[in-house]
C-alpha cells in the first residue's frame, strides 16, 4: 500500500512539473519535500517521549458567597447534589475538528456547546446533520476576523446568562496557494489576524467568564499542530514556522508599511498558517504563567492529529486534497478521522486526567494521550512574552 502511495505522491509531482503556469514553485509543491527527501528523513523524530502522566489533580471546587451562576448544582431526587451540565464556547464548530467535538460533547448529555461561527445558517444544518441533540446547543454568531464581532460575540455571549466553564480556540484558516496576502476587518494579514489575533481577544476578553465559573475544572484550551513545531520530520517540511524577531507582528502585519509576515520577510500563506500555530501555543503557555496559580483555570493546547479530510485544505489545488489523506494515512501514518479527533478534543475538554497546565497534548498510535514536547521556539518564554504584549496592542487592550 505505501508502495502505491509512494507512486501516487511521485504521480503528483511529475504533474506538478508542469503545473499551472504563474503558479510559483511554492504553490505547486504539494507535499514541500521531494518523496525521496522525505522517505530518507529521519523518522525517528517521530517517536516522542510517551510518558503519559495520569495526574488526577482536579481543580478544588471553589465555594464561593456569593452565588455568580444560579443553578450550578441541583439537588437530584434522592438529595444528592449532581453537577450541572459543562458550558463550552468552540469556534469555527461549523465543520472538521470543532463539529466532530462539539458533537462528542453534546452526545454525553453533559455539556451545551455554545457554537461560536462566523457562518450560523452552515453552523445549524451542520448540527443537526452531525445528530447533536437541540437542546444541547447554541450556534452564536462569531467572525474571528474582526475584532468588533469578537467583542460582539462576548457581549451577546453575556447576555445569553450562560456560565462559561470551557473555551476552546479552535477555528483556523489556511492560505497555501495564496501570493499576494488578504486582510481582517481590522487590516491584519488573514491567517494570524484570525487564528491567533482574533482568538487572543477573545480569550483575553473572556478569561473573566471563565474565572466566574464555579465549574469544578475550567479550562482554555487553545488548537496548536506539529506542523509549527520545528522538532518534529512535519514541522520541518518548509517553509518552517519562524517568527524571528516579531518586527513584522510589531508593525501590525498590514502589509503598507510593514510585512504581512510576523518575522518581517515575503509573504508567504503555508508559512503564515504555522506561524500563527506558533502563537497560538506561545499564548496557551503565556496564559499558563500569568493566571494558572492565581485563578486555578487550566491552559492547554494539543496536536489532534492529522485530519487530513477537513475543510482546513479547501484552499489547497484539488490534487493535493485527493493524495494528501492517502499520503497521512498510509504513509505517514499519522491520519485521524474527524471523529477521532473530535474524541480527542473532547478528552482535553472535559476528562478529569487531562487537568494539567501548560500542557500540550498529543496521542499516540493507541490514541492514548501524553505530554509532548513543544519546538524550541514554540516553547520560549521570552517570545511568548513578547508576542502576548505586541498582541494586546494590535486587538486594542494596551
Ligand atoms: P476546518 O476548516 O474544517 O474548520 C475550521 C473552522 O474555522 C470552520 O468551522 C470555519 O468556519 C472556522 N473559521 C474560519 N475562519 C473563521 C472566522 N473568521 N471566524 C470564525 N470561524 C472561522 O478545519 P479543521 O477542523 O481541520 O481545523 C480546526 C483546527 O484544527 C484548526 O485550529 C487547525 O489549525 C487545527 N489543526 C488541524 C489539523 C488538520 O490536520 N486538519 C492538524 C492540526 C491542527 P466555516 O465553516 O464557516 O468555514
Ligand atoms: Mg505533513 C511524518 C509525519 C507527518 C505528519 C504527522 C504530518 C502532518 N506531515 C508529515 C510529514 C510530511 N508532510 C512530509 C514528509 C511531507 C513532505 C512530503 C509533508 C508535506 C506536507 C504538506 C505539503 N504536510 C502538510 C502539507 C500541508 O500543506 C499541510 C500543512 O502544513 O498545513 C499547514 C500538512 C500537514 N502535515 C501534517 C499535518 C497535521 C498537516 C496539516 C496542517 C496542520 O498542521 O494543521
Amino acid at each position: 500500500m505505501a508502495v502505491q502511495a509512494a507512486s501516487l505522491v511521485s504521480a503528483y509531482f511529475s504533474f506538478a512539473k508542469e503545473g499551472k503556469p504563474g503558479m510559483s514553485l511554492r504553490n505547486t509543491t504539494m507535499f514541500g519535500l521531494s518523496l525521496e527527501d522525505a522517505l530518507k528523513a529521519d523518522f525517528s523524530s517521530l517517536s516522542f517521549s510517551c510518558k503519559r502522566e495520569f495526574q488526577q489533580k482536579v481543580c478544588p471546587l471553589r465555594v464561593q458567597s456569593v452565588a455568580t451562576t444560579p443553578g450550578v448544582t441541583k439537588a437530584s431526587p434522592e438529595g444528592k447534589k449532581t453537577l450541572r451540565k459543562g458550558s463550552v464556547i468552540i469556534t469555527g464548530a461549523s465543520s472538521g475538528l470543532g463539529l466532530a467535538t462539539a458533537k462528542a460533547l453534546a452526545e454525553t448529555g453533559k455539556w451545551h456547546v455554545i457554537m461560536a461561527c462566523r457562518d450560523f445558517l452552515k453552523a445549524e444544518r451542520a448540527a443537526k446533520a452531525a445528530g447533536i441533540p437541540k437542546e444541547n446547543y447554541t450556534v452564536m454568531h462569531l467572525d474571528l476576523a474582526s475584532l468588533d464581532s469578537v467583542r460582539q460575540f462576548v457581549d451577546n455571549f453575556r447576555q445569553s446568562g450562560r456560565p462559561l466553564d470551557v473555551l476552546v480556540c479552535n477555528a483556523a484558516v489556511y492560505f497555501p496557494t495564496a501570493s499576494e496576502p488578504t486582510y481582517t476587518a481590522d487590516g491584519f494579514e488573514l491567517s494570524v489576524g484570525t487564528n491567533h489575533l482574533g482568538h487572543f481577544l477573545l480569550s483575553r476578553l473572556l478569561l473573566e467568564d471563565l474565572n466566574k465559573s464555579d465549574y469544578p475544572s475550567r479550562r482554555l484550551i487553545i488548537v496548536g499542530s506539529i506542523t509549527g513545531n520545528t522538532n518534529t520530520l512535519a514541522g520541518n517540511v518548509p517553509p518552517k514556522a519562524n517568527l524571528g524577531d516579531l518586527r513584522g507582528l510589531a508593525g501590525g502585519l498590514n502589509g503598507l508599511n510593514t510585512s504581512a509576515m510576523i518575522d518581517g520577510g515575503s509573504f508567504d500563506g503555508a508559512k503564515a498558517y504555522k506561524d500563527s500555530k506558533v502563537c497560538n501555543m506561545l499564548t496557551m503557555q503565556e496564559f499558563h504563567r500569568r493566571y494558572h496559580e492565581e485563578t486555578g483555570i487550566t491552559f492547554a493546547s494539543l496536536y489532534p492529529g492529522c485530519i487530513a479530510t477537513t475543510g482546513l485544505f479547501r484552499e489547497h489545488i484539488p490534487l493535493f486534497r485527493l493524495l494528501f489523506p492517502p499520503f497521512q494515512k498510509f504513509i505517514t501514518k499519522g491520519f485521524v478521522s474527524e471523529d477521532e479527533s473530535g474524541k480527542r478534543l473532547a478528552q482535553v475538554v472535559s476528562d478529569p486526567s487531562l487537568t494539567k497546565s501548560g500542557v500540550y497534548w498529543s496521542w499516540n498510535k493507541a490514541s492514548a494521550s501524553f505530554e509532548n514536547q513543544l519546538s524550541q521556539e514554540a516553547s520560549d518564554a521570552d517570545k511568548a512574552r513578547k508576542v502576548w504584549e505586541i498582541s494586546e496592542k494590535l486587538v486594542g487592550l494596551a
